[in-house]
């Protein structure tokens, strides 16, 4: 008999694992990572002997993904083509991107009887995978995601689904915020004035990325959307980035908020939802790390228009995220899971802490872009 650490998913957890074929004996499954969204277990199987074996189970969360089928379709293109392209390199496919284990009936995913989709992906061994980084480590996950964007430049976008619609919409992350601002369903408003009014304030750079987008003087890529950190896994020996994870949201975007996001969360030596604000500070040399690396990785694929607006990614990304938590915070917190009452209210105030410190740096973050840029 399994034996489980999440007792209230038990019954759930029985299904899907029973619609698996695993290799050995099945040891158990606990909560797994950092991540936000979905649900991520790691299970692990005992062979009679040797060193066991593990995977990452994930149940896509409902919420945010409205359409897990087209989701799945992204995934299987997006692993299918970096699979050639690192087969292509020499590289070993098997721990340079994804892969999905098929269920007993041959399927790439699993639907449970609560309509819930499910996948099963190998664990990626000896790697490691950071909340926060120091220089060196920052810049390694920097090459790898401008690589990712490099890589998939000749994907075909067309085919691939929105998955959240809008997802770096910034203006219409402001509308959202209004919206659940004018209906304050949880009465939260009126002990948070000077958060809202941040966002306020900022309004007009909401339309920032969007406006150089509709002038023609940023292109649409396929982008990961998502650069957290956290969603990379460094390789325990080489101390490079080995695998770009979370696909969920790899769709046509800007390079500008795939260098912004990673930005957002790893320029910085707080946690996400520091309650101490004098902690959280724009660290700008992080920054320079991270340029260096991404501008690496992307080898010369970045356009002058982009190059420029690369430091807006940065504050956007910020000033978005934040929307996002003060939004979910209002509406009653069902999107991003939290772990106490108040902690959407704590990750936006760090974020619009960040934003404060890009904007007074923010000549200083173009210069460092001009330094690198060839
Ligand atoms: P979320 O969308 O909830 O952030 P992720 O896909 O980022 O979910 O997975 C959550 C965490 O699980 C990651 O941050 C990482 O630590 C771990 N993880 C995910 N996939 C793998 C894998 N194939 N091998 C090793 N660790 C993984
Ligand atoms: C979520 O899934 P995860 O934890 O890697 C979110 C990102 C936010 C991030 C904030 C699909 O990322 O957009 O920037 O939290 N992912 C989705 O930490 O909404
Ligand atoms: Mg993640």
């Amino acid at each position: 008999m399994c034996k489980f650490y999440y007792p209230e998913k038990d019954a759930i957890l029985q299904e899907v694992l029973a619609a698996y074929d695993f290799p050995a004996t099945l040891l158990g499954a606990a909560r797994y990572g950092q991540g936000h969204i979905n649900d991520t277990f790691c299970v692990v199987c005992q062979p009679q002997e040797g060193d066991a074996i593990r995977f990452i189970l994930q149940g896509l969360s409902l919420a945010a993904f409205p359409h897990p089928d087209e989701l799945m379709a992204n995934f299987i293109g997006i692993t299918s083509y970096l699979r050639d392209k690192v087969i292509a390199n020499g590289g070993d496919p098997l721990r340079e991107t994804l892969s999905l284990v098929k269920t007993r009936d041959g399927k790439d995913y699993y639907t449970d009887s609560n309509g819930k989709v499910w996948r099963l992906t190998p664990f990626i061994e000896n790697t490691d995978c950071f909340q926060s980084a120091t220089p060196e480590l920052f810049e390694a996950s920097a090459r790898s995601f401008g690589r990712f964007q490099y890589m998939l430049q000749g994907y075909p976008a067309e085919t691939l689904h929105e998955t959240i619609v809008n997802f770096h919409n910034t203006e219409d992350r402001f509308a959202k915020f209004e919206a659940a601002l004018a209906a304050d369903k949880h009465d939260r408003a009126k002990d948070i004035q000077a958060d809202i009014q941040f966002v306020l304030d900022r309004k007009a750079d909401c339309s920032v990325a969007l406006q150089a987008l509709r002038d023609g003087k940023l292109p649409l890529r396929v982008t990961h959307n998502d650069t957290k950190l956290n969603n990379i896994l460094i390789d325990r020996d080489s101390h490079e980035g080995i695998c770009v994870i979370d696909l969920d949201t790899t769709m046509p975007g800007l390079s500008i908020n795939d260098f912004g996001d990673s930005i957002r969360f790893g320029a910085n030596h707080s946690k996400e939802d520091e309650k101490d604000l004098s902690k959280v500070n724009f660290d700008i040399e992080l920054y320079e790390a991270y340029t260096r690396g991404f501008l690496e990785g992307a080898q010369g694929s970045l356009t002058e228009g982009e190059l420029e607006y690369l430091p807006w990614g940065a504050r956007l990304m910020t000033l978005e995220c934040g929307i996002r938590f003060l939004t979910d915070y209002l509406d009653g917190d069902h999107y991003f899971r939290i772990h106490y009452p108040e902690q959407n209210l704590d990750r936006c105030r760090t974020q619009f802490k960040l934003v404060k410190d890009m904007e007074e740096q923010f000549d200083a973050m173009a210069a460092v872009i001009r330094k690198y840029a060839k």
